[in-house]
């Protein structure tokens, strides 16, 4: 087999990059692990950033994003008891975010890519990556027990944070940064109404909580838990008890509970690879860095370096030009750690970390108080928030 793109990953940055060569008349095909229901099984992102809104409009896939995505212009910050609120729409002079779960987003794609039959192997195992130093990469895997090869100009590492790519770099030509926070978020899925028509980050003696949604009538709330407990272990009764231990009178009164669709601990790290590009391949997404979930994210990253790597490609192709591709890691690293400042600052304002004692939590009361009535300080937040210029 032959392609120009092999791309590794069917998660949302392996898909988004796919549907936009696609679109761009360059070929692609996309290899990945598991089935396509076990990739829409796992509840991730929530919050997309206009950067990814505007990709998915790009991509042609935005109708359904914009008929079901909840519009957001403002956060509620809860500490030392009291809700405060932050405008982002009013301090970044208009701008917003969308809830919009990633499980949504990656059916929009893969639906997408379905109706134009366009080639994605499910369940390809064993995926090997090689010669992406020479000008003819190939990518070889397993499928239904058949060994297979695909020669290709380019190789797209989408693979996420545990995937083959970023692991076949040489490891003399790598740089990698790694922090782990001592703790987890455990998240609760369930059906029932949100407790705010906002999120509500809470910084709590009690240790972190979010309550978040996916619609008006679907809910998605967090607490921070140290990293040894196990999911089996919290019944959603606990879970339910936790969470309003840690939110205001008026939060603990309102929310509605009921029983969970899903529940998961997740750890918390922020990592980062340098450089993205390794000869003819390319790291983009979580294949290429972590933040914490606390600043929401992730998910708008890896649309960020399907931006730029779309581009470079197109730009590669159709102008003859290796500019793009050039400069794609410098260029993505710079927003990159820009977000991971931002997530890392985010996380250690809103966290109990075992051992630093009560006066911890003074400091971050301390900086949230002053967070929320300096125009200035808020306007940091709200700017991060929404999502840094391209
Ligand atoms: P993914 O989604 O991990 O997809 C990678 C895909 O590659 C496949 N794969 C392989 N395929 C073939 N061969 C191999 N050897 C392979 N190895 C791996 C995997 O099966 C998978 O399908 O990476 P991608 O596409 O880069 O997308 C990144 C996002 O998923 C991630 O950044 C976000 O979910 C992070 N995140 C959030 N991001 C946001 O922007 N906003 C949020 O509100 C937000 N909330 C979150 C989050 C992540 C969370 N967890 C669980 C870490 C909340 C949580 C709790
Ligand atoms: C989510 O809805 O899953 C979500 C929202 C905001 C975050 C993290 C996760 O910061």
């Amino acid at each position: 087999m032959r392609t120009q793109v092999a791309i590794v990953g069917a998660g949302p940055a392996g898909l988004l990059l796919g549907q936009l060569l696609h679109k761009a008349g360059i070929d692609n095909i996309i290899l990945e692990r598991h089935t396509g229901d076990y990739v829409l099984s796992r509840i991730r992102a929530g919050i997309i950033e206009q950067v990814c809104i505007d990709l998915m409009d790009e991509a042609g896939v935005g109708a359904r994003m914009h008929r079901e995505g909840l519009v957001h212009g403002g956060i509620d910050l809860l500490f030392g008891g009291r809700r405060h609120r932050i405008d982002m729409n009013g301090l970044t002079g208009g701008k917003n975010v969308m809830v919009y779960g990633q499980t949504e987003l990656t059916r929009d794609l893969m639906d997408a890519r379905r109706e134009q039959q366009l080639p994605i192997v499910y369940e390809a195992l064993n995926v090997a990556v090689s010669d992406f130093d020479t000008a003819r990469p190939r990518v070889t895997y397993e499928k239904d027990g058949q060994k297979h090869e695909i020669q290709c100009d380019f190789i797209a590492g989408c693979d996420g944070f545990h995937g083959v790519c970023r692991a076949s770099a040489p490891r003399s030509a790598i740089r990698e940064y790694e922090k782990v926070y001592p703790f987890g978020w455990l998240g609760l899925l369930s059906e029932t109404p949100p407790v705010h028509d906002e999120l509500i980050y809470a910084n709590s003696p009690r240790g972190f909580a979010l309550c978040s949604m996916r619609s008006h009538t679907r809910s998605r709330y967090y607490v921070q838990v140290p990293l040894t407990e196990k999911v089996e272990e919290w019944s959603d009764d606990a879970f339910w008890q936790e969470l309003k231990l840690r939110l205001d009178p008026e939060a603990r009164e309102k929310l509605v509970t009921g029983p969970s669709i899903e529940k998961s601990i997740a750890p918390l790290r922020s990592f980062v690879t340098e450089p993205l590009r390794f000869g003819r391949m390319f790291l983009a997404g979580d294949a290429g860095h972590i933040v914490p979930p606390t600043g929401a994210k992730g998910l708008n990253l890896a649309a960020t370096d399907v931006k730029y790597l779309s581009s470079a490609f197109i730009e590669h192709y159709r102008e003859k030009s290796d500019a793009g591709l050039d400069t794609y890691s410098q260029r993505c690293l710079s927003r990159i750690w820009k977000a991971e400042r931002f997530s890392w600052w985010f996380t250690g304002l809103m966290h109990r970390f075992p051992g630093e004692g009560e006066i911890a939590q003074k400091f971050q009361e301390a900086e949230l108080d002053y967070l929320v009535h300096s125009r200035a300080a808020s306007t940091v937040m709200a700017e991060n928030y929404v999502g840094l210029p391209l």
